[in-house]
């Protein structure tokens, strides 16, 4: 447990979220730093991190799953039209709405890695048509494949639900902006699980009032927590979670984490080695 005020400890070892800076100032015998979580972008943040030191993070430990969920969550809200009939309930209208046609609700995931790859194969076993974007454009089977910047506007023009979970790098950062979300089909949705800072705040505002786009459900914000006077709260066509799209479940992380840090000081093979050049 990190105590501030402790003289240098000479750990080997530091496992971590969100760690303050001081952690790197003091402890100068760090051989590796595993990561309590899939996304790395905290780590990179502080000026202190020292540039050779092996980071290692969390890859999926039931994280994969419970995306899954609240990506379907979101979708089926939407395209089966349930917040519709919350509405007529609270009048009291039985009123049938019309069918789900799922050719209308292309979906696209950000991101196809642990977490995307899981969000996307699940949204196709419900039979929506699902693409996926990443630099590879690698994607499971029954997933439509885009890659890399080049492909981006195509796998834009085919979407109206974009899903993110991309990591927070500096090539994705401010990606989901106006001159992207205009870019979708009409009628747009928007579900945000990756992180705050992929998304331009005041664009998707501005594209929900125009009406180009339906909707947007956030998990992840710019401040978390999201500030009480921020409009996000109180507009009509946002759904807000507070970050817990995908918690971090104790016994799979713990698990994890250790049979990695025998791995690493056996001088075993272990995988979720972060790549320092690209950033996650
Ligand atoms: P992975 O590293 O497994 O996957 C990252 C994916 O993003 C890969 O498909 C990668 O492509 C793609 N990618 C990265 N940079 C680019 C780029 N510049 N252009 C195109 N594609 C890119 O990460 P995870 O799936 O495990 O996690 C993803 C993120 O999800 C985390 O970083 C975190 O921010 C978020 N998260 C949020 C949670 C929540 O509760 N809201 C919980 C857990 C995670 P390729 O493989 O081809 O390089
Ligand atoms: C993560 C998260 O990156 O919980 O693991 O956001």
């Amino acid at each position: 447990m990190w105590q501030p005020d402790l003289p240098a400890q000479d750990a080997e070892i530091a496992v971590v979220w969100g760690p303050p800076a001081a952690l790197f100032e003091r402890e100068r015998k760090l051989r590796a730093v595993f990561n309590l979580g899939a996304g790395v972008d905290a780590l990179f943040k502080l000026p202190t991190l020292p540039a050779d030191l092996p980071i290692v993070r969390l890859e999926d430990a039931g994280m994969a799953v419970q995306m899954a969920e609240y990506a379907v969550w979101a979708v089926v809200r939407a395209s089966r039209q349930f917040d519709d009939y919350v509405r007529q309930q609270g009048q009291g209208l039985w009123n049938p709405l019309p069918e789900l046609d799922r050719a209308q609700w292309p979906i696209g995931v950000l991101g196809t890695g642990v977490m995307g790859t899981r969000v996307a194969q699940t949204l196709a076993s419900l039979d929506y048509p699902v693409a996926g974007w990443s630099r590879s454009g690698a994607v499971p089977p029954g997933v439509q494949g885009f890659a890399g910047t080049a492909q981006l506007p195509a796998f834009l023009a085919r979407t109206r639900v974009l899903i993110n979970t991309l990591p927070l790098t500096d090539d994705t950062r401010n990606i989901l902006r106006r001159d992207t979300l205009e870019q979708l089909q009409p009628n747009a949705c928007l579900i945000n699980m990756g992180r705050g800072e992929h998304l331009v705040e005041e664009d998707l505002l501005a594209l929900l009032e125009n009406g180009r786009m339906q909707g947007a459900t956030l998990d992840v914000f710019r401040q978390e927590p999201l500030p009480s006077d921020h409009p996000f709260w109180s507009h009509p066509r946002v759904t807000i979670t507070p970050h817990v799209a995908a918690l971090s479940l104790r016994r799979e992380t713990i698990a994890q984490v250790a049979d990695k840090i025998g791995r690493f000081m056996r001088g075993e093979p272990l995988t979720g080695v972060v790549a320092r050049d690209r950033g996650y």
